[in-house]
């Protein structure tokens, strides 16, 4: 867990390789087709990124990465521009699919640790296959946060964001969940303050309700 956040608005980065459905995941959280999902490995070009108000958690931004494993001609200036994620994030999520984890994955692990960052893996596509004992086994020796979800089971959608808002809320740095006070050593109980804000992405935390999403 990080001490300081970099920001008001918690910095959530979408980490995978490509395919695994880091997009289809995000959509599924803020509840829009928002990032554009294709079975065409390669669909994330460049970092897409979502504001929303994810209650009782607070503001947030999601970045939805390019996959970590691309190998287009293009792939070391994704990549390069994936890799700079680091420096933002408070949070990884780091999407994989049921049995799968390669090199890539180390990978990611090892950045986040070097940065500081706490990570949640994703084992994501469950409804096409349930992950197998052994794989959990020796994934849980690398991490203890693991959920698995499926981003295309709208019938359990609930269930997968409250899982995944319980975790951000046990990962995220201490002063995100209980920021300082805006007014609170201005007004006494019981006075009255007319604050006038901007519903933008400066609006401070808890004014803002989820741009446009269903959460
Ligand atoms: N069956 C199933 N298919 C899924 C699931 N999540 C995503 N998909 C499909 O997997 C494919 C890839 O999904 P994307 O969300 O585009 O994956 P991505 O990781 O963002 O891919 P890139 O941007 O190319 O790296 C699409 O055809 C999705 O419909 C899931 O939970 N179950
Ligand atoms: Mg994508």
């Amino acid at each position: 867990m990080q001490d300081t956040p970099k920001a008001n608005r918690l910095n959530i980065a979408i980490f995978g390789r490509t395919n695994v459905g880091k997009s289809s995941f995000m959509n599924m959280l803020i509840g829009q087709d928002y990032a554009i999902t294709s079975p065409v490995a390669g669909t994330t070009t460049d970092i897409v990124e979502k504001a929303c108000e994810l209650l009782p958690l607070g503001p947030v931004l999601f970045l939805d990465t390019a996959g970590v494993d691309d190998i287009s001609e293009l792939a070391q200036l994704r990549l390069n521009k994936t890799s700079k994620i680091y420096d933002r994030a408070d949070v990884i999520l780091l999407v994989t699919e049921p049995d799968v984890w390669t090199e890539f994955e180390d990978e990611v692990l090892l950045k986040a640790d070097e940065n500081k960052i706490p990570v949640i893996v994703i084992i994501n596509k469950t409804d096409l296959l349930k992950p197998a004992h052994a794989f959990l086994e020796k994934l849980r020796e690398k991490r203890s946060r693991i959920l698995e979800v499926s981003s295309i089971n709208s019938n359990e959608r609930n269930a997968y964001v409250n899982a995944v808002k319980q975790q951000l809320i046990e990962v995220a740095p201490d002063d995100f969940i209980e920021p300082p006070r805006l007014i609170g050593d201005l007004v006494n109980p019981g006075g009255i303050a007319v604050l006038v804000v901007p519903i933008d992405l400066q609006a401070p935390k808890g004014s803002s309700s989820c741009l446009r999403s269903r959460l």
